[in-house]
């Protein structure tokens, strides 16, 4: 057995199925050992939708996605994938190879110091230089991808270990995985800080979404009946219609949504990363924030809560509802606030106007998306209008990015969800700005038969930046570039495309497209003019 063939087989034992990239000569062997084994070799037409695909991989079933490229330029490719996968907290394994370390044939002919260059990126960096330690060195690198905080791992394979016989080592089996729960005193002092609140609320935040947290997420939430908001990342979190959904803070302050966070004296905040943009801002005199996560809390300026309850957060939440169930008179006393607040959320999304504004849009595609289907932004303008606006029912139904916020990661997460949910309805929506940083990746979508119906937002402008430029009193400079005719885009890559030409035509022609089934573009222009009119004139947006 090879190197490669060592790697390969211990893949094989942590239960991958697939990996994506575009290898180059320094991985001929894992490619070649790949060939032979039960792993599919997923090509991508650039390394960053690769690790876009695998960083969506792991967050969407918890185990890590794997990633390969070549060393130098295939390898530097990646590197956006990895702060991805690292602010997102999402389980990946990136592999990349390098010229062989024992000789230097080719003198530094494209080597970069890769191990490095991902130290920063990634929660372990590491080139595998013999043989015998593959099994072991695959494992840890699971175990920490996998691992709260979940993230990506990097391991590189030089040629010449990879082609080199390895001795018979035995494969590592992955132990079942237990996570400690929060202690007694911690859930009596957590219990006491609920009972005694007068106006409870809770926050629900981008850990919440973990795929095995859902059930019990939405248990506890059903026992105790305290409303409840969620960050951007933290959306569809609690199951089915509640009614206990107060909004989504996708501003830090004077959103609809914060009248009833301002209300509040006592913030449960469940699963809060403070990668994310912040949901609300804690001051002198706010609150009495109590953070339930996995891990304590990270203290910055604006989130340094005043009570924890750390541990695996489904079964201390179990324990926490036993201590609290029909014994929270007041959970609700901030319910009063709940039709209010949705009520100038839904403004104006039915309004027939052409180019349609986001409020509609959103609108529109709720209405073709089943509760299970699952719509993934790239990252513009159109994520706050998402992230405020669009009613989630079930867990992950919401893919969006709210921690690196790349753009061209909207195609790419949707394409994973598609291959992982075949069944189900997947939209990808872009703007015309972040669509063009991985339209390539609709060739790979293509050959692997994949259904997903990509909704492009025409503006001709990185519209968020020419938003923010206007908000903060600059000239509009700079912002705005020409288009290629995406219907013909779409009918190069061999798939349909359509453009939206009238006030109603979304709604049909999504509902047109995921009837046909396969891979669908569907262009619409979009009237940007409500940025200015609500998020600056109506909600007096602070320099964020
Ligand atoms: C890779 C990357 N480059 C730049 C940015 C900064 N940025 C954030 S939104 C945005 C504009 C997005 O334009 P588009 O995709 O057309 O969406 P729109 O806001 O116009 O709807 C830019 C340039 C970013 N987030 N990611
Ligand atoms: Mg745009």
């Amino acid at each position: 057995m090879t190197g490669a063939e060592l790697l390969v087989a211990a893949l094989e034992n942590e239960g991958v199925k697939r990996i994506f990239g575009v290898p180059g000569e320094e991985n001929l062997d894992v490619v070649d050992a790949l060939r032979r084994s039960g792993i599919e070799l997923v090509l991508t037409r650039h390394e960053q939708a690769a690790a876009f695909m695998a960083a969506t991989h792991g967050r969407l079933t918890g185990e890590p996605g794997v990633c390969l490229a070549t060393l130098g330029p295939g390898a530097l490719n990646l590197t956006t994938g990895a702060a991805y996968a690292q602010l997102g907290a999402m389980p990946m394994v990136m592999l990349t190879g390098q010229k062989g370390i024992l000789s230097r044939k080719q003198a530094r002919f494209q080597i970069v110091d890769i191990v490095s260059t991902m130290t920063p990126l990634t929660k372990m960096a590491h080139r595998i230089v013999g043989t015998a330690t593959i099994p072991s060195i695959v494992r840890e690198a699971f175990r920490v991808a996998r691992q709260e905080r979940p993230g990506p791992v990097h391991l590189e394979l030089p040629e010449d270990v990879a082609a080199e016989q390895a001795p018979e080592v035995p494969l590592i089996p992955p132990p079942a995985a237990a996570m400690p729960i929060a202690d007694p005193a911690a859930l009596e002092r957590a219990a006491q800080l609920i009972r005694a609140a007068r106006y409870p609320l809770l926050m629900l935040g981008a850990a919440a979404s973990r795929p095995r947290l859902a059930a019990a997420l939405s248990d506890f939430v059903r026992r105790v009946q305290i409303p409840f908001f969620n960050t951007q990342m933290g959306k569809g979190a609690v199951a089915g219609g509640s009614g206990l959904y107060m909004g989504t803070a996708a501003l830090s302050a004077r959103d609809y949504v914060h009248t009833c966070v301002d209300r509040a004296d006592l913030i449960v905040s469940i699963g809060h990363d403070t990668v994310e943009k912040p949901p609300f801002l804690m001051g002198p005199g706010g609150p009495t924030v109590l953070h339930v996560g996995y891990l304590p809390a990270t203290v910055e300026e604006v989130y340094f809560p005043h009570a924890e309850l750390v541990g695996d957060i489904g079964p201390s939440l179990r324990l926490l509802a036993d201590r609290l169930e029909g014994k929270l008179p007041r959970a609700g006393a901030l319910l009063n606030l709940r039709e209010g607040i949705l009520a100038r959320i839904a403004e104006r999304a039915d309004e027939s106007r052409y180019p349609p504004t986001p409020q509609r849009i959103v609108r529109d595609v709720r209405r073709v998306m089943p509760e299970d289907g699952i719509v993934c932004l790239d990252n513009g303008m159109y994520k706050i209008w998402f992230a405020r606006n669009y009613r989630t029912r079930v867990a992950n139904t919401l893919l969006l990015d709210n921690a690196l916020a790349t753009m061209g990661a909207g195609l790419p997460s949707a394409m994973m969800a598609a291959m992982l949910h075949p069944g189900r309805r997947v939209l990808a929506v872009c703007g015309d700005g972040g669509f063009m940083m991985s339209s390539q990746e609709l060739e790979t979508a293509v050959r692997l038969k994949l259904g997903v119906v990509v909704l492009i937002l025409e503006d001709n402008a990185y519209g968020m930046i020419r938003w923010k430029q206007a908000a903060d009193g600059f000239a509009d400079f700079g912002m705005t570039f020409g288009n290629p005719d995406f219907v013909t885009l779409a009918r190069a890559y061999g798939m349909q495309g359509t453009r939206v030409a009238g006030p109603d035509g979304l709604e049909p022609a999504l509902e047109a497209a995921f009837a046909a089934g396969g891979m669908h573009l569907v262009v619409v222009p979009v009237d940007y003019s409500e940025n200015m009119r609500v998020l600056v004139e109506e909600l007096g947006r602070i320099r964020e």
